[in-house]
């Protein structure tokens, strides 16, 4: 772990307004009308796993990239009242209507597609309690992983650096743990006969499991694992957990065709993240929260 930034250390890098690499030419294919467009930053997790559930399950968009949530233009309040991005406007109602939230923006994407591109990143619907295994997974995410996520970005004392290392550590193991619980009890023992059977009762299960695909607490938790591979590496020295599985996992989900869809080169996220890294004054709504102590908005 690297020791504790001053602030002379910090270079002023500012967030950026463009995606790069993959992901601009993701979004250049995106540039068309349609019924949903997605208001987006090209840093922001929150938009990323939104936009990762958009490219699986195959349901036409428009991406606006370039919108700045803190400078709060007029059609990003539009559609989302706090001002942050995600936010989706929904062009088949008149007056267009909108949404917010990047959890529920994930489960209306998931209940449009059963009806349209039936494609699905959950378990079936036949399978509630591996559903559920899968939701866990997604509370965890969020109430665990994310916000350590934070804490540690933004601690500033070694002390406070050491700890945030060891509680975001211990929220990827308890993610990992979750993983294990849905594969052991889904898969494991008598569950399944045939290979065939095997295979659906995978599904929506991700990319932890043998033969899973994308899942939904992959695209819930992939933006801020990969932000730890990049961000996390540059300002903490962090690593990620080593151990053939959970590699494997992480080579996985990385090349995943649709992750990688949405992803930009990582010099992107290093300059994206400086000012969380120094903490600076009035970063975001996010960094307030994590500072203050709040809930995340
Ligand atoms: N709870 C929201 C959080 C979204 C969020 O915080 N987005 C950030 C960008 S990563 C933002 O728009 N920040 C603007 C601000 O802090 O004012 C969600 O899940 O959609």
């Amino acid at each position: 772990m690297s020791s504790a930034p001053s602030n002379s250390d910090d270079s002023g890098k500012h967030y950026r307004n463009e995606c790069t690499g993959v992901a601009l030419e993701t979004v250049q294919q995106h540039q068309q009308p349609q019924d949903i467009t997605l208001f987006g930053s090209c840093f922001c997790p929150f938009v990323q796993r939104v936009w990762v559930a958009f490219e699986f399950l195959g349901i036409p968009y428009k991406i606006s990239y370039e919108v700045d949530p803190y400078k709060k233009p007029k059609d990003l309040l539009e559609v989302s009242p706090k001002g942050l991005v995600p936010g989706l406007k929904l062009h088949t109602f008149n007056p267009p209507r909108a949404l917010n939230e990047s959890t529920v923006i994930l489960e209306y994407l998931e209940d449009l597609a059963a009806t349209t591109t039936k494609r699905s990143l959950l378990p079936s619907i036949a399978h509630p309690y591996a559903r559920a295994l899968v939701r866990l997974q997604c509370d965890h995410v969020n109430r665990a992983l994310v916000p350590a996520f934070y804490r540690y970005l933004q601690a500033q004392t070694e002390d406070a650096q050491i700890e945030g290392g060891k509680e975001f550590h211990a929220a990827l193991e308890g993610l990992v743990a979750l993983f294990e619980r849905a594969e052991r009890e889904i898969l494991g023992g008598e569950g399944a006969a045939g290979e065939g059977e095997k295979r659906a009762l995978a599904h929506g299960l991700g990319l932890w499991v043998e033969g899973g695909d994308l899942g939904y607490a992959d695209a819930m938790a992939g933006p801020w694992i990969f932000r730890a591979s990049n961000a996390l590496k540059h300002y903490r020295g962090f690593e990620l957990p080593k151990g053939t599985k959970f590699e494997a996992y992480i080579e996985k989900l990385f090349n995943h065709p649709v992750f990688k869809a949405t992803c930009s080169t990582e010099d992107l996220y290093i300059d994206s993240y400086a000012r969380y890294a120094f903490n600076r004054l009035n970063t975001s709504q996010v960094a307030n929260a994590i500072n203050f102590g709040r809930g995340l908005p």
